[in-house]
């Protein structure tokens, strides 16, 4: 993604802490225009922090704010599932009531996701020219599991920006569904009959995740014997069978359907989710979770930077030659590292 000619100083190269380089100058207004539902202003503030400018901590700062009010739904499954056609459904019946909606494709980091990804963006055309819909792909960058450390700074510019609902949706490999679930505050987990994900999802612990699970394509053969295996998985346990838990509701769905697709149901199961959220103390939980481990992966990323810029030096070099000279132990010279940075 390139930051739309916008004049930020790239006279240093930033990590994802944007710790380097000078501050641009417009942030503040841009953040004014999005918060006016300014789409280009969202585009190139979700740019900034998506490319590491040396801005971030000033688009940070400028956000934080205005952050709080977006209800964040994520959701996960294998490829060809239909994500991005639930994505779509969802969309559309929430824009029928009216609600500011934020789209979030992470794209995947596996290589042979590139087809499936143009078609998403070519279904999500049916939103364009919607100003109370906004839609974006992230890049993945490489990092572990779907989701990049830059996906919980969009959201904040997505909440900032007045969206009401915003959907997260990330392929569900390995780490990744773990990361959607901290961060959002309803995890959709979608399955679909004959691909063997039920079985899949077990082993993979999506049923920890899971806070409403879809099974979508019900319009094939197969879909009641989905729904009857996800509901005698959920019935061995985890921590869904405590008392007070939130039991996860399975839906079907026909996602491709224009009506009577069953995503009405969807959005019931994710209001009641949300009281449940609220009543039992757990939403709060949750966000507090998701803000603590964004301060600890921004935390640890200064550090690694620090590191780097430690690579190399005197200090390091004096504390290797104590090491090597038998003067000192690695344990207590990285102490003595740390203590320093
Ligand atoms: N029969 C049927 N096909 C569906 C349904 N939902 C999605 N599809 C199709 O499944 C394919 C994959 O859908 P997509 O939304 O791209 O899946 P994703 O990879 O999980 O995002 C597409 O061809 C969709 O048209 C459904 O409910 N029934
Ligand atoms: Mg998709």
């Amino acid at each position: 993604m390139t930051s739309e000619g916008l004049a930020v100083q790239a006279d240093a190269p930033a990590g994802p802490t944007g710790r380097r380089g000078r501050r641009a100058a417009d942030v503040p207004t841009l953040v004014e225009r999005a918060r006016e539902g300014d789409a280009r202003s969202v585009a190139r503030l979700i740019s900034l922090v998506e490319d590491a400018s040396p801005a971030l901590r000033e688009v940070a700062a400028a956000l934080a704010p205005h952050t709080g009010h977006a209800q964040v739904l994520g959701l996960t499954g294998s490829p060809g599932v239909g994500k991005s056609t639930t994505t779509t459904a969802l969309v559309r019946a929430l824009r029928a009531t009216g609600k500011r909606v934020g789209v979030l494709a992470v794209d995947p980091s596996s290589p042979f996701s590139g087809g499936a990804l143009l078609g998403d963006r070519v279904r999500m055309q049916d939103h364009a020219g919607d100003s109370g819909v906004y839609i974006r792909s992230m890049a993945s960058r490489g990092h572990l599991g779907g989701l990049s450390w830059s996906t919980p700074q969009a959201l904040r510019v997505l909440d900032a920006a007045g969206c009401d609902v915003v959907l997260i949706e990330t392929v569900g490999v390995g780490q990744s569904e773990l990361e959607i679930a901290s961060l959002a505050d309803t995890t959709l987990v979608l399955v679909a009959p004959g691909m063997g994900d039920g079985i899949q999802a077990a082993k993979a612990g999506i049923l920890e995740v899971a806070d409403v699970f879809v099974v979508n394509k019900a319009d094939r053969d197969g879909a009641d014997t989905t729904v009857r295996d996800l509901r005698y998985m959920l019935s061995l346990g985890g921590r869904h069978s405590e008392a007070g838990q939130w039991r996860p509701p399975i839906v079907k769905t026909v996602a491709s359907r224009d009506a009577d697709n069953g995503i009405d149901q969807v959005l019931e199961k994710i209001e009641t989710h949300r009281e449940w959220l609220a009543a039992s103390g757990e939403g709060q939980r949750r966000r507090s979770e998701r803000a603590a481990r964004e301060i600890e992966a921004i935390a640890l990323a200064t550090l690694r930077e620090r590191m780097g810029d430690v690579h190399g030096s005197a200090a390091l070099g004096t504390l290797a030659g104590r090491v090597v000279a038998g003067e000192s132990d690695p344990y207590r010279a990285a102490d003595e590292l740390l203590d320093e940075l």
